[in-house]
């Protein structure tokens, strides 16, 4: 190995600490966050989440995996486009050779509009999205397909086989009725106010699901937990609820997940480390 091979590092990409050359999870970032409708800026999380990643523990004690044993596959960046169109086609795309690969994408947003192209690109599966908002709007500002209304397209089309809903408390009337009137499965935060009972709900839902996709808008989180997000909302989850619902996802089969909506100028390094950590969690459920 050359004095150069040895001495310089591959950052802002994670790098292999382990001698593996098997690779199971496959990282990319989506650096796009033209649909964003309040604060912008999520096109340059995929690099402070993998900044805060390398600046944490990555041995889990509580699911007994270290990741300094594993080779986790980064593949980088997206090409920029501002098209969503133009992004969502690239994302299904990338998506779809990691699964025909036989590998677990692992995708760092960006706005949550990624996960319309993510989950095109999966075998159909149950879909768990963690968010403050539904996502359930037919249109918003003029737009069908933006951060906003992705959720509502991948159900009428019929994207997922199950859908479960966790942590919401915002959203239009309209968007209420409709997933009442459909009988989504919404676990919402007056249901997690009683963590073991919500956990139960979630839990009791999984048993019949075979692949599971995730998909994590950090807003979800209580601002005062993760402040650095495009649509702060009010009354969230703790750090340690959410990881709580992660941890149900052992010895079920995660195929894939995605974290979106960090957004580094108006962090102060908790939601950075919070995205670091739910990252380092999910791979290693994936890893298992
Ligand atoms: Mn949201």
């Amino acid at each position: 190995m050359s004095k150069t091979d040895l001495y310089m590092s591959n950052e802002p990409l994670i790098t292999n600490l382990s001698n593996s050359q098997d690779n199971k999870v496959n990282v990319f970032g989506v650096p796009f966050d033209a649909t964003s409708t309040y604060r912008i800026g999520s096109r340059f999380a995929p690099n402070a989440i993998r900044e805060a990643f390398q600046n944490i523990e990555i041995y889990s004690n509580r699911l007994k995996k270290d990741l300094e044993n594993v080779n986790i596959k980064d593949l980088g960046n997206l090409a920029k486009v501002g098209d969503i169109t133009e992004m969502n086609k690239m994302v299904k795309e990338v998506t779809k050779e990691i699964i025909q690969n036989g590998k677990i994408p692992a995708i760092l947003g960006g706005d949550h509009s990624l996960t319309n192209g993510s989950v095109r690109g999966m075998n159909k599966s149950t879909l768990v999205v963690f968010d403050a908002h539904l996502d359930f709007r037919d249109e918003f500002e003029g737009l069908k397909l933006s951060h906003a209304t992705f959720l509502r397209r991948l159900y009428e089309d019929d994207c997922v086989s199950n859908l479960i809903h966790i942590g919401s408390r915002a959203a239009t009337k309209a968007e209420w009725d409709f997933v009442n009137k459909d009988d989504i499965k919404i676990i919402d935060m007056q249901k997690i106010y009683n963590l073991e009972s919500g956990l139960r709900e979630f839990k009791d839902e999984l048993t019949s699901s075979n692949d599971i996709y995730v998909s994590i808008d950090l807003d979800v989180i209580d601002p005062a937990f993760a402040p650095g997000v495009g649509n702060p909302e009010a009354n969230g989850m703790t750090s340690r609820e959410i990881l709580e619902f992660i941890y149900c996802l052992e010895n079920f089969k995660l195929t894939g997940f995605d974290i979106v909506e960090l957004i580094p100028s108006y962090d102060n390094g908790s939601t950075s480390a919070l995205a670091a950590r739910l990252l380092a969690e999910l791979i290693c459920i994936a890893e298992s």
